[in-house]
């Protein structure tokens, strides 16, 4: 197994997959949704479309379209909310043990991922990156994956916590 954790901007990851931290419209957004699908193009909404929205903490799949990456999957952050820590914990983890899930179904043997809800959904990046290590090594044991952290705050503690992790 290979984790690693790189700053960078993940539309330019010629992967296999790469995660959206999407909203539950699967219509599109801000963050690193909006730069999906304004990199994979329009035929992504239109698939998304035909999807029915996701509910937290559940993944979706589509294809990459003008992305390198093949596959995108779609999942849905917690909204972070301090006074529902546990509840939030738990649907964080389920976003990256059910991506993972449908990517292992797909076939796929790398994996680039965004923080999940660590941008507009408010979670705190400190303990959103912990999670998404422990999940990444738990469940996709057997897949080459990398964390790409966008802003320059989060690649900070991924600096201090998980210096091991950096290239
Ligand atoms: N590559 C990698 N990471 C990125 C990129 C990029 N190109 N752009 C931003 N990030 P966010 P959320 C980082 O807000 O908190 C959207 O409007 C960003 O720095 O994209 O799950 C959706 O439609 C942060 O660390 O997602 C939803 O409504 C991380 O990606 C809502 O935001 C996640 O930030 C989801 O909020």
């Amino acid at each position: 197994m290979a984790l690693r954790i790189e700053h960078g901007d993940i539309t330019k990851y010629g992967v296999d997959a790469i995660v959206n931290a999407a909203n539950s419209s699967l219509l599109g957004g801000g963050g690193v949704d909006g730069a999906i699908h304004r990199a994979a193009g329009p035929e992504l909404l239109a698939e998304c479309k035909t999807l029915g929205g996701c509910p937290t903490g559940e993944a979706k799949i589509t294809k990459g379209y003008n992305l390198m990456a093949k596959w995108i999957l779609h999942t849905v952050g917690p909204i972070y909310n301090e006074n529902r820590k546990d509840e939030c914990e738990e649907l964080l983890k389920s976003c990256y043990k059910n991506s993972i899930a449908l990517a292992l179904l797909n076939e796929c043997k790398s994996i680039a991922f965004p923080l999940i809800s660590a941008g507009v959904y408010g979670y705190p990046k400190v303990e959103a990156l912990d999670i998404a290590v422990s999940c990444i090594q738990r469940f996709a044991d057997e897949m080459d994956t990398v964390i790409v952290l966008f802003d320059a705050e989060a690649y900070e503690i991924a600096k201090r916590n998980y210096s091991e992790l950096i290239a």
